[in-house]
């Protein structure tokens, strides 16, 4: 069923506390954590507890978590003090989204080039 938890999704089982994450947030729908693979000094992943494999899935169907996750990034870049800052939603393997559960990356603490690779 949609929004459910999934065995094989890591992100469920970091949901769930079953994988451990440095996490710097939580509220009742969403969980924010360091990623484990850093590509600026501030790197953080906003997901909701449901699942759903990317964001626009997410926004369809729950749109009330999608606006919770983008405050919730928000809350996050104003905690790490950050003055700009990039919210990237990689979305299907050709845009280098590897892990199929809605997240958003923030990315800050360093200069951004505009387009993106
Ligand atoms: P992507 O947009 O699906 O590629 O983002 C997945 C991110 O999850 C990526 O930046 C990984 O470094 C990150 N990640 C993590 O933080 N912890 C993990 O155990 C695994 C991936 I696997």
């Amino acid at each position: 069923m949609t929004g459910e938890p999934q065995d094989d999704c890591l992100f469920c089982k970091i949901v769930a506390g079953h994988v451990p994450a440095n996490v710097v947030r939580e509220t009742d729908t969403t969980v924010a954590f360091r990623d484990i693979n850093p590509q600026a000094p501030t790197h953080i992943l906003v997901i909701p507890k449901v699942h759903h494999p990317d964001v626009a899935s997410l926004a369809a169907a729950e749109p009330a978590i999608a606006a919770d996750l983008l405050r919730e990034a928000g809350e996050v870049a104003s905690e790490e003090k950050l003055e700009s800052y990039r919210i990237v939603f990689n979305t299907g393997g050709g845009a280098g989204q590897t892990v199929f559960h809605a997240h958003a990356h923030l990315l800050g603490g360093r200069g951004m080039q505009w387009p993106p690779g």
